[in-house]
């Protein structure tokens, strides 16, 4: 049903949504791109929480470049809007620009859209068809999606070990042994997270500031400490530098009460960063959705065995998707099986 053309308009679509990446949370990743006659004649893209929504910029976009959307083929990446939220329906924008088709890749689960924006669009006479490069949009919009579904974030894990699986040298102080550019990876994953959580270990012995530091960001992570027996020290850098965080002490019940807190906040993807104890309990509760292991070539003197392998990685349900490299680390992506 789709041609080779439409693929690729889709795919512009879904490449100028990740220009939001890190910014638009708790809202999607959307793009669009409006096309005439074979050719991409507008962009747009939800850049950042309460700008505009990805047609509403495309829109914007032909009329400043003096093309006319009317007649045009719209490619989003989502469903178009029909409420009016933070921004005017996008189902509106769409009827008043002339836009003659719709080609979505993914519905929008979103209990005041489902189906109705399709809905609106068809009833006004515009041929709509849905389903194109579905599965890029839905791996694009994941936590966005499984939030919508059940209301938690999805949880992912980074974990650096040396040759030998270690996590710490007990030989010298609390030191960093991935490279610069590993460093950089880790800002870049943590800026696309809502929520960091350690434990009390990792904050007593390393005083992390877990920030996004490295690149450019206008939002930082919520910091969540888990220190049930109240034993961190008030004068931490997380409780001190003005930024925001949560301390789940003698209140806490568990992690599946915490992900469900996390949710009512909106929270919709919470990096773990450790230590092996608090990792352990995610994978336990088979919590774990992602698992970036990073392999240092390092080693340690007097290692700290993290005892995570890749048996342990799949009794709790994930599968190694593929290998990356970060600076002079390589890093194992595992990801949760599809079918739980
Ligand atoms: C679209 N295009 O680019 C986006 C959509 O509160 P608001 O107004 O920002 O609306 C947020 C909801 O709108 C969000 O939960 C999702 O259902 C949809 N996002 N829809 O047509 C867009 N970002
Ligand atoms: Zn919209």
């Amino acid at each position: 049903m789709w041609t080779k053309e439409d693929e690729a308009f889709m795919q512009h679509a879904l490449d100028v949504a990740e220009r939001g990446r890190g910014r638009v949370a708790p809202n999607p990743l959307v793009g669009c791109v409006l096309v005439k006659e074979g050719e991409i004649i507008a962009e747009g893209w939800h850049d950042h929480l309460g700008g505009l929504h990805a047609e509403q910029m495309a829109i914007h976009d032909a009329e400043s470049k003096g093309n006319s959307p009317n007649g045009a083929t719209a490619y989003v990446t989502l469903e178009p809007c029909n409420h009016y939220g933070r921004t005017p329906p996008c189902t509106e924008a769409l009827l008043w620009s002339g836009v003659k088709h719709v080609i979505v890749a993914h519905p929008d689960p979103n209990p005041t859209v489902r189906g109705k924006g399709f809905q609106v669009l068809r009833d006004a006479g515009i041929s709509v068809q849905s389903g194109l490069l579905e599965d890029q949009a839905a791996e694009q919009m994941k936590p966005f999606l499984y939030w919508c579904e059940h209301r938690r974030p999805i949880v992912t894990v980074k974990l650096a070990v040396d040759a030998n699986g270690s996590v710490d040298d007990n030989s010298a102080e609390s030191k960093r042994f991935t490279s610069e550019a590993c460093l950089d990876e880790v800002h870049r994953l943590r800026m696309d997270c809502d929520a960091i959580l350690v434990g009390a270990e990792t904050v007593e012995r390393d005083d992390p500031s877990l920030t996004v530091r490295r690149i450019k960001t206008e939002r930082q992570p919520l910091r969540v400490i888990l220190d049930p027996k109240e034993r961190t020290n008030k004068n931490a850098k997380v409780y001190n530098d003005g930024g925001e965080t949560i301390r789940i002490g003698r209140e806490y019940n568990g992690l599946l009460p915490l992900l469900n807190r996390l949710g009512d906040i909106e929270k919709q993807r919470l990096l773990v960063e450790g230590g092996p104890a608090t990792i352990h309990g995610f994978l336990s509760e088979g919590l774990v959705d992602e698992f970036y292991l990073v392999q240092s070539r390092v080693e340690h003197c007097e290692p700290v065995p993290s005892n995570i392998d890749s048996d342990i990685l799949e009794r709790s349900g994930l599968v190694l998707n593929h290998e990356e490299q970060w600076g002079e680390e390589s890093v194992q992506v595992w990801m949760r099986k599809l079918s739980q």
